[in-house]
């Protein structure tokens, strides 16, 4: 650990140094390699990826941010589990609210107001690579929400989730994963990650996720399609955010925005297909002998998924990972749902 910045009301504890291991180069060298061709869409969020999600999650198309958020303002009393009984008369409890990706700043608020309201008190332990984002979420926190202590922890999930495992508290916890971010993630690193979710919690605690649900093709295709083309422009970036990082050569001429909701698959998938045949520097994602990447006229490079589940996945994700379902929470069309999971 490096770089612990003690303030009165927050910590941020910066692991950010650990959380190379598999870096933008490699990850592009290995993912434009493999067939079909794609990309990790965790390099979606430069500073500027970053910026035009957060517009994205304003598009009037873009239902998930806006149905989630309706959830929360409506059940968020619920959500945290309930108070310890054995606590001694006059004793108050202190609930850990853990957020991966944490940030989205008027969701959690409403959720750690819900557990001050509950009598407790809250200690709030943001996940998140960015430790700029980590400074401007708690600086707004301690503004609308003094009462709430932070500890911050700069790395990425797994980093953090370890970095959790290994300090265990008395405290109860709860750890909340909201936006559908899961939805970005095949099975198998789903089910890895809630594994590791699993493992930072010991029983009696929680773990509250937010998932898009299945629904008809009119309603998710002009979410990742919309009209101002705020969605091609993020998938886009990620083009731009390897040529500056590691100086590859990349051109946008030279592709065009694929988005096809797939309901077979359960899922969106936004990919770039090559307009002609191309040889694309790599800049320092090179290794030698290979300098340059060949593509094929009209090949696809994957950059995103995101996934549209059913309950039956839903049931098989929590499964798979060793939780059991103790509430849900959906809203009246039942096209999003937050669900609280016990280990
Ligand atoms: C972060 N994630 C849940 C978004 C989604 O809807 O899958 C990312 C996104 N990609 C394009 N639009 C939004």
């Amino acid at each position: 650990a490096s770089g612990l910045q003690v303030r009165p009301w927050y910590a941020v504890l910066d692991l950010t140094a650990q959380t190379h291991a598999r870096d933008f180069a490699t990850s592009l060298r290995e993912g434009l390699s493999h067939r079909p061709r794609r990309l990790e869409c965790r390099f979606l969020y430069d500073a500027v990826g970053s910026k035009l999600f957060e517009a994205i999650c304003e598009l009037p198309e873009y239902y998930l941010t806006r149905t989630e958020d309706a959830i929360l303002r409506h059940h968020a009393h619920a959500m945290p589990p309930p108070q310890s009984s054995r606590l001694l008369p006059g004793n108050r409890e202190t609930l850990e609210i853990v957020e991966l990706g944490g940030g989205s700043s008027s969701k959690i608020q409403t959720i750690l107001r819900a557990v001050l309201d509950s009598g407790r008190s809250c200690l709030y332990i943001p996940i998140d690579v960015s430790p700029t984002a980590l400074q401007a979420a708690v600086a707004d926190l301690a503004r609308h929400l003094p009462r709430v202590v932070v500890n911050a922890l700069a790395a990425d999930y797994e980093v953090g989730l370890g970095w959790l495992k290994r300090h265990p508290t008395n405290h109860p916890r709860m750890i909340v994963f909201l936006g559908s971010t899961l939805g970005n993630f095949e099975d198998d690193e789903a089910v890895s990650l809630l594994r590791a979710v699993r493992a930072a919690l010991k029983p009696g605690d929680a773990f509250l996720l937010g998932t898009d649900l299945a629904k008809p093709p009119e309603i998710v295709q002009p979410a990742y399609d919309d009209h101002q083309g705020l969605t091609e422009r993020f998938i886009r970036n990620v083009l731009d955010h390897a040529n500056r990082e590691l100086d590859a050569g990349f051109r946008q001429e030279d592709f065009l925005y694929r988005v096809t909701y797939r309901p077979d698959r359960g899922r969106v998938e936004m990919a770039l297909e090559a307009r002609r045949a191309l040889s694309i520097p790599l800049g320092r994602a090179a290794s030698k002998p290979i300098s340059n990447m060949s593509l094929d006229a009209g090949e696809t490079v994957l950059v995103e998924i995101s996934r549209k589940f059913t309950l039956d996945e839903l049931m098989w994700l929590a499964r798979e990972a060793g939780f059991i379902e103790d509430a849900a929470w959906t809203d009246p069309k039942g096209w999003f749902r937050v669900q609280r999971w016990r280990p």
